[in-house]
Parts: structure tokens; sequence; C-alpha cells
């Protein structure tokens, strides 16, 4: 070997980057605990992170608010409660074991038991034991999930884009209500959705409604469950699928249901019709520039598919899928440089004057 590394000495060296003062952090005791005491905290760190609620960590499932995510939940704290049993068990036996059968002078040797039929069927049929236990539950809440839907549940298509999510239901008249990145839904009725994708492999997940299902090209797949309280829920693509991956994330609300009416009524009626001058040179500027991808209902915006519908865009409080919020500040910003804020971002920098992406900016804004 041609340089030793002596670890006690490399630790105990002062060290030039060291902030002043940093002896004193309160990870000092920690850094004094012998090696394995010292593993422990780990754990126990990770524990403490996991106590902290929806408001510090809003992706969280330890709070459910579905029935799908309830039963998600249950089935993993009956894990969590059978594998701490487990563990009190053995390091008991263990402990117990290590004292009382511990070295002493003259202490004669402990017999041995290697080889012992009966231990060995019992610690291989305990742990069989206790998987039948946890499989019992496993496969009725993988069937209960996969069942059909209720006849009057709301449908919901869901579109997995490069990065951002469209939103279909369809409507009896045979329309269809069109979004985007936010999802809105009725508290208290069963939701279907049916997801698929336009491009690569992505991954639907709204921790606190349920488990995260795939969504794939030409195939698709079905997640339902029902809502259990009004509110605002963060979710997030959960499979790599390029870039801007991670900026890929969503948000959905759940109304009362005449909240949820009222919210369906108004994406249903096409877009706001521009009075103000300025107004209309704006949606001009927006159907010259922008119709190839992102269709307007009501005006000529009519034929782009490769980007989020905007006929209601003011109304959606982020944009380019929940990573901004939906300001005058941000808008202008997205439409200057959509990549600066999302690499890879299929929507072009058109190089746009300032003045005309001022009155892009004033027409989008009255999109209600
Ligand atoms: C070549 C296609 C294309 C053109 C042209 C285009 N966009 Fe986009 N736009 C997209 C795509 C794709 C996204 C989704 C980006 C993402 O979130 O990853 C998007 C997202 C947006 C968003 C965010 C929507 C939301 O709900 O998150 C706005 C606003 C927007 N575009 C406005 C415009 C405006 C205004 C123009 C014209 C000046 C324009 N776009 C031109 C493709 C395009
Ligand atoms: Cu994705």
């Amino acid at each position: 070997m041609k340089s030793r590394v002596e670890p006690t000495r490399l630790r105990r060296s002062p060290n030039a980057e060291a902030p002043r003062g940093s002896g004193r952090s309160p990870f000092r005791k920690i850094r004094r605990l012998p090696g394995a005491w010292r593993l422990s905290v780990l754990p126990l760190l990770l524990l403490a992170g996991a106590c902290g609620g929806v408001d510090r960590f809003p992706m969280t499932w330890t709070e459910p608010r579905s029935d799908f995510a309830r039963e998600l939940w249950g089935l993993q704290q009956l894990t969590n409660y059978l594998g701490v049993g487990v563990g009190i068990l053995v390091f008991g036996i263990l402990a117990y074991i290590v004292v009382r059968f511990r070295w002493r002078p003259g202490a004669p040797e402990p017999s041995q038991v290697h080889g012992n039929t009966r231990m060995e069927l019992a610690w291989m049929l305990a742990p069989a034991l206790l998987l039948a236990v946890i499989a019992v539950p496993t496969v009725r809440i993988i069937f209960s999930t996969q069942e059909d839907p209720p006849p009057d549940a709301l449908t919901i298509d869901v579109i997995a884009h490069q990065w951002w999510w469209e939103f279909r239901y369809p409507m009896a008249e045979g329309d269809t209500v069109i979004t985007a990145n936010e999802v809105h839904i009725p508290v208290g009725r069963t939701v279907h959705l049916r997801l698929t994708s336009a491009d690569v492999v992505h991954n639907f997940w709204v921790p606190q409604m349920g488990g995260k299902r795939y969504n794939i090209p030409n195939r698709i797949n079905h997640i339902i469950f029902t809502p259990e309280e009004t509110g605002v829920y963060l979710g997030q693509c959960a499979e790599f699928c390029g870039e801007s991956h991670a900026l890929m994330k969503k948000r959905m609300f759940v109304h009362t249901p005449e909240g949820f009416d009222e919210w369906l009524r108004n994406e249903a009626s096409p877009a706001v019709e521009p009075t103000d001058s300025a107004l209309i040179i704006g949606q001009q500027l927006t159907i010259q520039n922008c119709a190839a991808c992102h269709i307007i209902e009501g005006t000529d915006a009519q034929f782009g598919r490769a980007g989020p519908y905007l006929t209601h865009f003011a109304r959606r409080r982020t944009l380019a899928a929940g990573i901004l919020d939906n300001n005058a500040q941000n808008l202008a910003d997205w439409i200057r440089d959509p990549q600066a804020f999302k690499p890879g971002a299929l929507m072009p920098n058109l190089g746009l004057s300032e003045d005309e992406i001022g009155y892009i900016v004033a027409y989008l804004q009255t999109l209600y």
C-alpha cells in the first residue's frame, strides 16, 4: 500500500476549514460516543425527521386523506409494529444470552445447540408465519384497489408529458374539459383516474391520496380512491422521465361538491373575450406565437397539443407544473426563457420583445 490512512489521527488533526467554535456543535456529544452507539443515533434522527407532519413534509403518506392511502398506511403500520416486535424479541434474547453465558473464570462451556432440529424448525416457521400474517392483508388490499369503480365515479384521464400533466374530464355531452398540472376533485366522491403517457414512462403520485402508479404510453392504468378531506395535496412524478423529472409536480385540489361544480362549470366555458384594446393585442400576439402548442378554447388557438391548455390559465395557482407561483413576474420570466427554470423544457424561447411579453402576460392573466 502506498499511503496509509490512519483514521484516528486524521480525525483528530486540526482542520483548517472547520468553522471556529464548531467543536461546540450539538453533534459533539454524538461524535464522542463509541462507534456502535454513534450508529444507533442515525435511526433516531430519521425517526425524528419522520415526525415532522404534513406542514414540513407535504409529500408525506403518513397522514392519509383517502380510503386508498389509509389502507396502505394501515398495512405499513402493521409491518412496522411486527418488525419492532421481532426486533425487541431478538435483541432481548441476544442480550440475555450475552450476559447469561458470558465468559467467567472457571465457568463450564455452555451446552452446544448447533443442529438442534427443534430450534431450527422454530426459527424457520416463526418468520414464515409472520410473513403469512402480512401477506393476507397485502393481497386483500392489492385486490381491493383493483376493483371496478362504482358507476357514479368521477372519471379523469391523466396524460403525462415531459414534464407536465394533462387532465381531461369526459363530460356527459361528449365534451371534454381539459386542464393541466392542477387537478380538481370533489370530496367524498370516488375518483377514477385513467393513466397514460404521451411520451415516456411517468408515474402518478399524490402520497396523501394513495400509492403511485405508472403512466405508460399506449396503455391505461387505473387509480381509484375516494378523497376524505378538502384541501390541496402535493404530488410529483415518481419515475425518472428525463432532464426535468424532478420539476414535474402537480397539485390536487379537493373541493366541497358545490365548489367542484362551480370550478367545472367555469372550466367548461370558453375563454374570456378581451374588451380592452391592449388585451386584444395581447390575444393576437398569443395566437400568433403560441397557438402551435397551446389551445385556448373560444379563440383561434385551436390546434396546438404540445403544451398545456391555457383556456382558464389565470385560475391556476402555479405554472410550469407546479414549480412557480402564477403571477405576472413569473409568467413573464417563464415566457422569456423557459429553460432557465426547467432544463430541457419543451417550450422554446421565442425571442419575443419585452413589449410583446407584456401584452401577452396581461392577456393570459385575464383567462379566468
Ligand atoms: C413549441 C411549443 C410551444 C410554444 C410555441 C409555446 N409553448 Fe408554452 N409550453 C409548451 C410546453 C411543452 C409547456 C410545458 C412545459 C413544462 O411545464 O415542462 C408549456 C408551458 C407553458 C405555460 C405554463 C402552463 C402551466 O399551466 O403550467 C405557459 C403559461 C405557456 N407555456 C405560455 C406560452 C406562451 C404565452 C407562448 C407564446 C408566447 C408559448 N407558451 C409558446 C410548449 C410551447
Ligand atoms: Cu415524469
